[in-house]
């Protein structure tokens, strides 16, 4: 028996008050798709099952290089992070799986693992953590970790990831993602290749480890916490080391490692035809990696990629299945509801990109009519789908407007008063 952190009976009693404005909302979309010839029971029920992971380390305040400050009952640990992710899940009924970051969720994995159970949440990729040192390790992560020039500190570095492998074996993880913040901040500080190579050599290492139905995702990032070069600066490097590590490595792409106005999907195009795309890290993004929410300022991009993602699905694209994962720090809202409303704001570019018309797309590519090729994209951009993504939620178990019920279940003043006001301080954005 799943254990619920807000009770079934006031989601229940939320969702009736809604429920007449649904039911006229998704009859009244409902009739619109059918002049489109679309099946508005079939897209809810392809909304229902699409899923992304929330990352652990999102429900806790993020904060700038500047200060943090901390929120009400932030979570003093992985158990309550997860649970702060169970509510999440029960509101939206999207996110059933969590993804943790070591050694910032170091516990004992069978606990872990039983925690999930009980709250009906399971465990997504792994993520490492060389990019900082922890306290009491032997070697200093400042000058890189798997491209170290001190081989002692890459073998750390390398032992660690092995770590991560081990501990997600226990808790049912199928994956390894592995970013790191090696790089250099001055012209000639670094040898390019040579610093290449050993990062390839220690990857290569961690690869020989994974086990066969695991995936190896590595991130690229064009710059921070190095300012002049990193070493998996982009797609392109990304790529190379997906082709050089073998058939279990594939590329990552956080939409926020990027530079301003890059084609982001015309990147996953590229990865999908030559079937290196792992999956994502979703975000959004004015100036770099700024880490808002999801769709929060460009949604028309967040759309332009799922379009990707649904045309690949629709050519039937072998092995495609890529890793939705959310990565956000959240400043200046409550996590739980920023990543809510991202859960749900995914959910809506993936239905979005389902409305495409992709017979009349074809046709206006091939004849060229660039006008109409446009316009059919802004068609199913333009379509209101709320009511597929309410309904989807309402028909699972959640709320109709989950945002709204989490307010009025008071979480967050509840947990407040068990959990201890941390203090404010400076850092900590990750
Ligand atoms: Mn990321």
């Amino acid at each position: 028996m799943t254990e619920l952190k807000i009770a079934a009976d006031l989601i229940a009693a939320e969702n009736d008050k809604r429920a007449a404005a649904l039911k006229s909302d998704y009859a009244a979309l409902g009739e619109n798709l059918s002049r489109r010839e679309i099946d508005i029971d079939a897209i809810t029920r392809q909304v229902a099952d699409f899923f992304v992971a929330v990352p652990s380390w999102g429900v806790g305040t993020g904060g700038t290089r500047f200060a943090r400050f901390p929120g009400l009952g932030e979570p003093r640990g992985i158990f309550d992070k997860l649970d702060d992710c169970s509510v999440i899940h029960q509101l939206t009924q999207a996110t059933p799986t969590v993804s943790l970051h070591i050694p910032w969720d170091k516990a004992d994995a069978k606990e872990l693992k039983a925690k999930g159970d009980v709250l009906g949440l399971s465990f997504d990729a792994m993520n490492s953590n060389t990019f900082s040192d922890a306290p009491g390790q032997k070697h200093s992560y400042k000058y890189g970790s798997l491209s170290h020039t001190d081989a002692a500190t890459r073998s750390q570095a390398i032992e660690h990831n092995l770590e991560c492998i081990e501990i997600g074996k226990t808790i049912g993880s199928k994956a390894l993602t592995v970013w790191v913040g090696d790089g250099s901040n001055f012209p000639g500080q670094s040898h390019f290749t040579r610093t290449f190579e050993r990062y390839l050599a220690s990857m290569g290492e961690i690869y020989k480890t994974l086990p066969d139905d695991w995936r190896l995702f590595t991130e690229h990032k064009m710059y921070e916490p190095a300012f002049y070069s990193t070493v998996v600066q982009d797609w392109g490097t990304n790529y190379l080391i997906a082709k050089t590590l073998g058939p279990k490595a594939f590329c990552l792409v956080d939409l926020g490692h990027h530079a301003p106005n890059t084609n982001i999907e015309m990147i996953v195009a590229r990865l999908i035809q030559f079937g290196k795309l792992g999956g994502f890290h979703l975000n959004d993004s004015k100036y770099g990696d700024d880490d808002l929410d999801a769709g929060a300022i460009e949604p028309y991009r967040l759309f332009l990629v799922f379009n990707e993602l649904v045309d690949a699905e629709h050519r039937g694209v072998k092995g495609f299945h890529p890793a939705h994962m959310i990565d956000q720090s959240h400043n200046v809202t409550d996590p739980i509801e920023s990543l809510i409303s991202s859960a749900n704001e995914i959910r809506r570019a993936y239905a979005q990109a389902l409305l495409v018309d992709r017979a009349a797309l074809d046709g206006y590519q091939q004849d060229n009519d660039a006008l109409m090729a446009s316009e059919t994209l802004k068609r199913a951009y333009r379509t209101d789908v709320e009511p597929i993504l309410a309904e989807a939620r309402r028909r699972a178990g959640g709320a109709v407007d989950p945002i709204a019920t989490y307010r009025v279940s008071g979480y967050r003043k509840k947990v407040a008063s068990e959990r201890p006001a941390p203090a404010a301080g400076s850092g900590g954005i990750v």
